[in-house]
């Protein structure tokens, strides 16, 4: 980060790059790291500087491009950056907000501004991590330029044409530096459109258009009806028990908007937005929505005769199966736990969202009887599938430290007693289960084999899926309990290898095992003991060598390096069962060769999401789901 020497040292000058240097020199203090994940988060903090604008009532669209170079380019209609000279410092207000930090919402003054900002540093941290990055602003009539290379701007704010009448907006586009992102690294679509969609639904009447020139898709976003449109998207596949709940209202310059529907699933499907951020560690409003949710379907039971005096109130869990609700603030001050975990923490916001969902709610009681019968009835259910399943599970427990010596016939264990280095197979079918038997090392891998139709939990609840055989022998064996009572410290093997076909049935066996720890076995997904194995997709003999291909492209590869194709025998493996014990050791269980995928919790909403669509009650889209990501084995991130 060098002046131009024809630039002088000035106290501003020096101040400016000390910033931005402290930003370069400690990127995760400002976007989290130097990651994918960090990487995505310069693309955000740019437009959540349009969004900001959109807030304002300033700009209706938004335009995001990725290049083929993986420059960005996010384009706005809002007011343009100013770029007239600020007084303190003598230089155009543009350049000082491009690279000064924490300058974003300092000029214009008046209005009311929320700003999105996750970090709160604007958009001069991407500047400062990026290669290069330059602005574009129309505004009066005119277009101005300034460009910047590592932060440092390297021409000054030029005049370079004349904006059509009336035309205003930012375009700002950034390559970010790969010597600070290290790695391999490119920008994810389908993470990028969950996000632009969330921001598009939070934000009503902007319009959000993203290109990844890289492919040529491209998706665009327009919600008129925001959370409300959100709500039924996320219920697109369950079936709605009423028609959407909704209200908004702003009081002392917070401004706060929900939606709510309750439908026949399970699961409980709740969004926060803070600033059109997702808080996906909730917040004060959360708790303000849920607790006003509880307290308004208990008066209301209470009123209407459907709790009886006798019977208890309804607990929150029982208020939850089944809703699917938004609850979204925006704040002027938002005050977030801390700088990474995304918690709303103003203890004002959860009593005024408590006020507005009750008076909503209770006013929509009264005036839909049926609906509101409906919605009591789904909670009456609920609570008595919880007491049962409270029943169920404590005699899976009771019974489990009964047979904790008696561990489940089908278990074939390990020798070694030590969870540092043990391992469990969890294998599909019986012969594949085996194969493994036979291949293992049996000083330290335990196989379990699981018949796989049993494993069918569809739209089961807590206590059907407990009191299935294959999931109580699952149970015992890890030896951790389950829900409330699970506890890690008993947990009998480091890791837990879930090993299933690389086919459909296979797919939809792992996501209901993977639905099964991801609801009760959580901890141990969150402390890394949960895996994927990765069984080959094909043999490839040559003369008297084999070789394994785990994936198309692998397969391609291997052939190509080959190249003699009339003595080739190639074989498509269909099952783990067409695997003798020793290929299955040298291919997937030997730790020497095998590939094993971390599953890990990136995205906790999106995984649950996905696993409340399959444990969903249409079934076309989940039969779509299955069939798209069938093959996709390796990607599976969730
Ligand atoms: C400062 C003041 C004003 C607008 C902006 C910044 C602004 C920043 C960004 C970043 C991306 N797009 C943006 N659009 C606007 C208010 C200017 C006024 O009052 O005219």
């Amino acid at each position: 980060m060098t002046p131009t020497p024809e630039q002088t040292y000035n106290a501003s000058t020096i101040q400016v790059l000390k910033g931005l240097e402290a930003v370069r020199r400690r990127p995760g203090m400002y976007v989290g790291g130097t990651d994918i994940k960090a990487l995505h988060h310069l693309i955000y903090e740019v437009v959540d500087n349009s969004i900001d604008e959109a807030l304002a009532g300033a700009c209706d669209r938004i335009e995001i491009l990725i290049h083929p170079d993986q420059s960005v380019t996010v384009a706005d209609n809002g007011r343009g950056i100013p770029v007239d000279i600020h007084p303190e410092t003598g230089s155009s207000a543009l350049e000082v907000v491009m690279t000064t930090l924490h300058a974003g919402g300092k000029f214009g003054g008046g209005g009311y501004k929320v700003s999105g900002g996750l970090h709160g540093v604007g958009v001069s941290a991407v500047n400062a991590l990026s290669e290069w990055c330059e602005v574009e602003v129309k505004r009066a009539g005119r277009v101005y330029r300034q460009r910047y290379e590592r932060g440092f701007p390297v021409t000054p704010v030029e005049e370079i044409g004349t904006a059509p009448h009336g035309e205003t907006g930012t375009r700002t586009t950034f390559k970010f530096d790969p010597t600070i992102f290290k790695g391999n690294l490119h920008y994810r679509f389908d993470t990028l459109v969950q996000r632009f969609r969330e921001m598009a639904f939070v934000t009503r009447g902007v319009t959000i258009h993203f290109k990844d020139e890289r492919t040529d898709r491209e998706m665009t976003f327009y919600f008129e009806g925001g959370i409300q449109s959100f709500v039924r998207y996320l219920n697109r596949s369950r079936q709605p028990l009423h028609p959407v709940v909704h209200a908004e209202k702003a009081a002392d310059d917070i401004y706060i908007e929900f939606a709510l529907q309750y439908t026949d699933a399970f699961t409980e499907s709740v969004y926060a937005f803070a600033n059109t951020i997702n808080t996906i560690d909730g917040g004060t409003h959360l708790t303000g929505m849920r607790s006003a949710i509880t307290r308004t379907l208990n008066d209301y039971a209470r009123k209407a005769g459907l709790l009886k005096d006798a019977d208890p109130n309804f607990t929150g869990d029982d208020t939850r199966e089944g809703l699917t609700a938004i609850v979204s603030v925006k704040h002027p001050a938002p005050q977030f736990e801390s700088q990474t975990k995304v918690k709303l923490m103003n203890p004002e916001v959860q009593t005024y969202t408590a006020q507005v969902v009750s008076e909503a709610l209770g006013t929509f009681l009264e005036e839909n009887p049926s609906a509101a019968r409906a919605i009591i009835q789904k909670c009456l259910t609920s609570a008595r599938a919880r007491t049962a399943a409270r029943k169920a599970r404590d005699l899976v427990i009771r019974k489990s430290a009964l047979e904790s010596l008696t561990l489940p016939g089908k278990l074939a264990d390990c020798s070694s007693r030590d969870p540092q280095h043990t391992e469990l197979y969890i294998v599909e079918g019986e012969s594949a289960g085996g194969s493994a038997k036979q291949g293992r090392d049996r000083h330290f891998q335990a196989v379990l084999p699981l018949r796989g139709k049993i494993l069918n939990t569809e739209r089961a609840r807590l206590d059907k899926i407990l009191s299935n055989k294959e999931i109580k022998a699952l149970i015992s064996a890890l030896g951790t309990g389950i829900g409330e009572d699970f506890n890690i410290q008993n947990l009998r093997y480091g890791r837990v290898i879930i090993m299933t076909d690389a086919d459909v049935d296979g797919s939809h066996i792992r996501t209901l095992l993977l639905t099964f720890f991801f609801r009760y076995m959580l901890p141990l997904i969150e402390e890394g003991h949960l895996f994927i194995a990765q069984p080959p997709l094909y043999r490839i003999a040559h003369k008297n060598k084999v070789r394994y291909a785990y994936t198309e492209a692998d397969r391609e590869r291997i052939l190509q390096e080959i190249g003699d194709g009339a003595k080739i025998h190639l074989q498509r493996y269909k099952g783990l069962g067409e695997m003798n014990p020793q290929q299955l050791w040298e291919t997937t269980m030997d730790p020497q060769t095998r590939t094993l995928l971390k599953v890990s919790i990136d995205d906790a909403a999106e995984a649950d999401r996905v696993f409340s669509m399959l444990m969903g009650s249409e079934v076309p889209p989940r039969r779509r789901f299955i069939q798209t990501h069938a093959r996709e084995v390796r990607n599976l991130d969730i």
